[in-house]
């Protein structure tokens, strides 16, 4: 069932960071707020359509940092990545009251995440995943490592030269992992004392990620299955959403412009092409010219 409720941090908050994000100072920011998804694809097309009931949903009261993502979302600017294992979706299932994935608008370090509530074997895995590449700070959209990450928006968090400050770690420390794309990345691995579970944070293609789950799944052969996968989601220059870019989409456009079309029926965030919020006649311009070939949408 779709449903947003505005919940406190602290019952969410089972990971034990709780420094905040280093640049977001705004004390009059919202409150948390989640929206569940049944599927990838209610997923992709909830966050990539402006004109979908979650999109306007979340975007109503969110964070700026959360705006930020999601209007990239819509405008195709990043794509949504789909955590893989052996080259397949990773299995989603019901967990804690929530659906299958749940997008939170900010969570830990005050940022957005999607957690993806997957089963692998008679484990439960929680996936959870923060895109750095929307962001609008330039030094974390080019992370290499979970380290650069940290020293930027939660420096005094655990870390393998700390974690003894606190109260509910058996161990952390850091590890080469070898994923199913050949890459290795560095990884932080959380042990706790009072569970199996383990938390492990990666960075990978501008993404920030955390899998939660029993530390004999999270083993490196289960890495080496893993992987973080675009979906296709936003087609540049789409605002009707029907899967192309063609000239419908400017000639509906234009009659947004003149009034002659409802706006929510199209996906107009894709549609202002010149980013000052509204749909213009530059916008129809450029829209045209995309399609002519004579102007790159960014
Ligand atoms: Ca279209
Ligand atoms: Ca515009």
């Amino acid at each position: 069932m779709k449903r947003i409720l505005v919940i406190a941090l602290a019952l969410i908050m089972t990971f034990t960071f709780t420094v905040p994000f280093a640049f977001m100072t705004d004390a009059e920011e919202p409150a948390n707020a989640f929206y569940d998804f049944d599927s990838y694809k209610d997923l992709i097309q909830g966050l990539t359509d402006s004109s979908s009931v979650s999109f306007s949903t979340l975007m109503t009261d969110c964070t700026t940092v959360c705006k930020d993502t999601l209007t990239a979302f819509a405008k195709g600017e990043i794509k949504i990545r789909i955590p893989t294992i052996n080259g397949e979706p990773a299995p989603l299932r019901n967990k804690d009251g929530f659906s299958n994935i749940t997008f939170f608008t900010s969570e830990l370090y005050d940022l957005p995440w999607t957690w993806y509530h997957c089963k692998v074997g008679e484990y439960d895995l929680r996936i959870k995943i923060s895109y750095l590449d929307a962001l609008d700070n330039e030094q974390l959209r080019e992370a290499v490592s979970y380290t650069d990450v940290l020293d930027i928006i939660a420096p005094d968090a655990p870390s393998p030269s700390n974690y003894q400050d606190y109260e509910s770690y058996k161990s952390i420390y850091e590890k080469d992992l070898s994923l199913d794309n050949g890459k290795t990345v560095k990884a932080m691995i959380c042990e706790l004392k009072e569970s199996s579970n383990v938390h492990v944070m990666i960075h990978i293609d501008g993404v920030l990620m955390i899998l939660y789950g029993d530390n004999s799944l999270l083993a490196d052969s289960f890495f080496e299955s893993l992987d973080l996968v675009a979906a296709e989601g936003a087609i540049k220059g789409d605002v009707n959403m029907d899967g192309s870019f063609d000239s419908m989409d400017y000639v509906l456009l234009k009659r947004v412009y003149f009034g002659t079309y409802p706006e929510e029926k199209l996906n107009c965030a894709r549609g202002d092409l010149n980013g000052n919020g509204q749909i213009d006649s530059m916008d129809y311009v450029l829209l045209k010219r995309a399609y002519f070939g004579t102007y790159e949408i960014r």
